[in-house]
């Protein structure tokens, strides 16, 4: 495996490249092209200008995450073949630049959803939490801003404000698409797309639902083994793969993460790696990535990868806040440093000890 931080490019990042060098262990980063709205086709130009930034601290670009996928596609919407050759665009583009791994996700309207950026642990640090009876209480247009305030002035990845002016029609948008239908668009996505994976061996990895249930009654589908395993069989390309984030599908104490992970093998093409602690099944915080302070064997995920052979990127996920660093939640450079050079002791007492 390939230890790597995720980086949203000088002009968006509180972290360097050169900080990041710095760290033991990690050679890469996953970064994107942070100002490109999903539909944009990536230019050449400055994909290649992002590599060689990267190239130039020293390090790989390991991958891109995200390219977002445009929601008329998610919906099925007629322009959505538009959408999709400007998808293919951006694939061949990244493929012309020598890069092979693309995260994205199939989720409506929003990414992830936490109801808290900033919860105070009881050693002081600040995390991301989700509290289910918080969201009960809350309608869709209220979510954003209930968390904007708490972003340390970011934008945070899949709640851009531009998109979240707009989220009435967003919802209408999906009035129609239950499970079954999203499960629909996502073959046709994949079909029309993995003769341009095919022809420069790129690796779309899809990332879970988080939390890995419905929110606000939208259709969610990347939520288990069953949906996952599905989605591999009904495009059964290997470049049609996932990102295992233990953080994401672990929202649901049902999901058993090393037994998924073994079900996987040679389709996790990406993976990110955090603990979560549970104060009820329905309330969780994006602990420390160590296994004594959340509620995962972190010991057992990794050696679930390494069991199956993984060799792609991995990242440490979501970090605390601490030491009074002021950055995007979940993405300063302290905790995920400790997190990343935690995850490649594991790997190295693993590796070691099947060795003997
Ligand atoms: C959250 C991230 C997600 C992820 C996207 C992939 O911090 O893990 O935003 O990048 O869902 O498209």
């Amino acid at each position: 495996m390939q230890m790597t931080l995720r980086w949203y490019g000088s002009r968006f990042d509180t972290v360097t490249l050169q900080q990041i060098r710095q760290i033991p262990g990690v050679t890469g980063v996953i970064s994107t092209l942070y100002d490109t709205a999903p539909g944009d086709v990536w230019e050449l130009d400055a994909i290649l200008a992002l590599k060689k930034e990267i190239e130039e601290a020293g390090l790989s670009l390991a991958g891109i995450e995200s390219v977002n996928v445009h929601d008329a596609i998610k919906a099925g919407l007629p322009e959505c073949d538009r959408y999709i050759d400007n998808y293919i665009a951006t694939l061949e583009n990244l493929g012309k630049a020598d890069i092979h791994l693309v995260c994205y996700n199939f989720m409506p309207v929003f990414d992830w959803t936490r109801t808290e950026l900033a919860r105070v642990r009881p050693d002081g640090s600040t995390v991301l939490a989700y509290n289910q009876e918080a969201v009960d209480k809350l309608n869709p247009e209220e979510m954003f801003s209930s968390i904007s305030g708490d972003t340390n002035g970011a934008v945070m990845p899949g709640w851009e404000p531009d998109r979240m002016e707009h989220i009435k029609e967003l919802f209408d948008m999906y009035r129609d698409v239950d499970d079954e239908k999203l499960f629909a668009n996502l073959k046709y996505f994949l079909e029309r797309i993995m003769p341009v994976c095919d022809k420069y061996d790129i690796n779309m990895a899809i990332h879970p639902d988080d939390p890995a249930w419905s929110v606000f009654g939208l259709p969610r589908i990347i939520i288990n083994k069953e949906n996952i395993l599905r989605m591999m069989k009904m495009v059964d390309n290997p470049h049609n793969g996932v990102t295992f984030c233990s953080g994401s599908y672990g929202t649901n104490l049902k999901n058993d993460l090393p037994d998924m992970i073994r079900s996987l093998k040679g389709r996790i093409h990406f993976a990110h790696v955090r603990n979560l602690k549970f104060n009820s099944p329905t309330d969780f915080e994006e602990a420390a990535h160590l296994s004594s302070d959340g509620s995962f064997d972190m010991y057992e995920i990794m050696l679930a990868l390494y069991d199956i052979g993984f060799t792609g990127p991995i990242r440490p996920d979501h970090g605390r806040m601490i030491w009074g660093e002021v950055a995007m939640p979940g993405y300063g450079l302290y905790d995920r440093a400790l997190g990343a050079a935690y995850l490649n002791g594991l790997w190295e007492a693993i590796e070691k000890s099947h060795k003997k």
